[in-house]
């Protein structure tokens, strides 16, 4: 496609030429030869330049992950799409390790017996640990159970420090969404490999259902095709002072 478009625009009096004149000799000193060179690296970086671009994090559009099952009780669940893994589990603030609790409704924090299956701060806090196997950015997320007064959840980094506390207002049947990336203005702060959400205080309990996540591309990927590139310019280089 890329290639059609630099052929069409490339340049009407290298076409003018090419009809009227005697095809020259391929090889070296081809005006010819060198215009397909030219045309091959330019289409060919410009491919890469579009692959390049694609695997930003803004190209790849989010990686839904519903964090629903059957009802279940473990000490891990895990949760896969787009060939991203989510492990969740739980945790007190006293970093007592806690159950998770699978439902259609998404995952709460259990300790057993009467406890609610909420992630709940009746007694110590409880925070549903979301650790992925890729750096990612975390968009948004979706809970359940909040209350007709509303819940308040507090969005934390993998060391438990706060990025964010979030009201929570009822939206159909106790869910409602958030999106983080709308409301922290530093997109940094939503980068990484670990999350947990927690109540901030002992009215707050919910349960998490979805989350939309981006995932951030490696450095070295982008550099080996930046590296890519490159190497097709001291190629045309090359063949151009051949
Ligand atoms: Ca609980
Ligand atoms: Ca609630």
């Amino acid at each position: 496609m890329f290639a059609a478009w630099i052929d069409d625009g490339g340049p009407a009096v290298t076409g003018h030429r090419e009809k009227h004149l005697p095809a020259p000799a391929e090889g070296k000193g081809s005006e010819k030869g060198m215009t397909r060179t030219k045309r091959l690296t330019i289409s060919l970086a410009v491919v890469l330049c579009v692959w390049i671009s694609a695997t930003g994090s803004e190209a790849f559009g989010a990686t839904v992950i519903n964090l629903t099952g059957s009802l279940d009780v473990g000490t891990s669940f895990d949760f896969t799409a787009d060939g991203l893994t989510v492990t969740a589990t739980g945790e007190d603030e006293n970093g007592n390790a806690r159950y998770v609790v699978r439902s259609l409704w998404g995952l709460g924090v259990y300790r057993g017996g009467l406890e609610s299956p909420l992630i709940d701060g009746v007694g110590p806090d409880e925070t549903l640990w979301l650790a992925f196997d890729q750096l990612v950015s975390l968009e948004k997320a979706c809970f359940t159970f909040v209350d007709y007064r509303g819940d308040e959840a507090r969005l934390v980094d993998q060391d438990g420090n706060t990025i964010i506390d979030v009201m929570l207002s009822p939206g159909v049947l106790g869910t409602r969404q958030i999106d983080f990336s709308s409301i922290i203005a530093d997109p940094n702060a939503l980068v990484g490999t670990v999350f947990g959400f927690r109540p901030t205080d002992c009215d707050d309990d919910f349960k998490l259902k979805r989350l939309e996540v981006t995932i951030v591309p490696l450095p070295e990927a982008a550099l080996s095709g930046l590296g890519l590139l490159a190497g097709l310019g001291v190629v045309y280089r090359l063949r151009r002072q051949a």
